[in-house]
């Protein structure tokens, strides 16, 4: 018999959150998509959706500002065929505009993936960069779970960046997003 690791030994539903950016093309719309692309798969539903954040570039600064979001979704994949969906819906909107080396027009980021903490060449969890980054922090705070290890820390950095003013991070537009529709409310 041959087992299929790729899929929990008993099929889970876990929660997972998923960071968003875009700083090319019509940012909002792509987001929009994304997410809409990622509740329309079998295997996953989008929980909550962030407000959209407009924020400084950070790393390579000379490209567009990018809008960016945080979601929280459940789903029965296991965590690597989760981010191999992602990178799937990344080639399919990226297709759209797609430049050489030029900023992207979706970056799906898996941040976390119920309590798994996993270090593999694919897929390290929880994402190895997200408490260092205000443009992950502050969106991912309106969306994570009150009773999730991390939100007091994620609380207290996503606050801190926002009061300090430093990290160029601006509520960019407010989001209703309706679950049970699988549809935004304008
Ligand atoms: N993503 C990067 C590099 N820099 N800066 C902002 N503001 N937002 C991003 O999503 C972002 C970035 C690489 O994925
Ligand atoms: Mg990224
Ligand atoms: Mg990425």
């Amino acid at each position: 018999m041959s087992l299929d690791m790729d899929y929990p030994a008993e099929q889970t539903i876990q929660e997972a959150y998923i960071a968003l950016g875009s700083n090319i093309g019509d940012r909002a719309g792509l987001l929009q998509q994304a997410i809409e692309m990622i509740h329309a798969h079998e295997g996953i539903q989008v929980l909550k959706v962030s407000h959209m954040y407009e924020t400084d570039p950070v790393g390579y600064v000379d490209q567009p500002a990018f809008l960016n979001m945080v979601i929280s979704v459940s789903t029965c994949l296991s965590p690597i065929l989760l981010l191999r969906s992602l990178l799937k819906l990344e080639l399919q909107l990226g297709r759209i505009r797609k430049q050489r080396w030029g900023p992207r027009t979706i970056d799906l980021d898996l941040l976390l993936y119920d309590n798994v903490i996993m270090d593999q060449e694919e897929l390290m969890l929880p994402h190895p960069r997200m408490m260092d980054r205000p443009f992950v922090l502050v969106p991912l705070h309106d969306v994570i779970a009150d009773s999730h290890l991390l939100q007091e820390q994620v609380a207290s950095l996503s606050q801190a960046a926002l009061q300090s003013g430093k990290e160029g991070i601006t509520l960019w537009k407010t989001i209703n997003w309706h679950s049970e529709s699988g549809h935004f409310a304008s």
